[in-house]
């Protein structure tokens, strides 16, 4: 019987609030077919949980972690200090300072711990979805070539002038 291949990479969030935004990581991971498991880890609410899935992450075969947090966004960098994989981390645009505040929670870390921090929302979701891709792209040449037509299309659909909206 065929072996299923194990998820290359881990869409982490602080909660199911966080869905709509890390979706469209999800997507953009499936698109240019990177395998990937989706898991609510939260550092707050479930803090025995999160550091279960971060001390056991690359033994389960994830290679990178994208982890979306709001407001105290601790997830993604307590996230990258218990483990040695790759961390983007995704700032979730809050209700009460639209993401501002987990911008900075995510982005100011102490020297030593490494958390690669994306755009507020949709397009650092989109971004960190990408950037995971391309690592994964170093030794997978299925996603390299997928990730090379994704952008492909991307620029392709830039149109050469502006029209006016109806
Ligand atoms: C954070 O608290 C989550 O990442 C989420 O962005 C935020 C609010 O969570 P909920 O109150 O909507 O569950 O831990």
């Amino acid at each position: 019987m065929a072996q299923t291949l194990p998820p290359q990479v881990a869409v982490i969030m602080g909660s199911q609030s966080d869905w709509p935004t890390m979706k469209h990581a999800a997507d953009t991971l499936a698109q240019v077919g990177v395998r990937f498991d989706s898991r609510i880890v939260s550092a707050h609410r479930t803090p025995d949980r999160m550091y279960e899935f971060a001390k056991s992450a690359k033994a389960e075969g994830f290679q990178v972690i994208i982890a979306g947090a709001g407001g105290a966004a601790h997830l993604p960098g307590m996230t990258a200090s218990l483990t040695p994989l790759p961390v983007f981390g995704v700032p979730i645009e809050s209700k009460a300072l639209s993401g501002q505040d987990s911008l900075l929670s995510i982005v100011q870390m102490p020297a030593g711990i490494a958390v690669g921090t994306l755009a507020i929302g949709r397009p650092g979701a989109i971004n960190a979805a990408l950037l995971a891709a391309a690592v994964i792209a170093l030794s997978d040449q299925g996603v390299a070539d997928r990730l090379e037509a994704y952008r492909a299309a991307h620029s392709a659909g830039v149109a050469q002038r502006p029209i006016d909206s109806v």
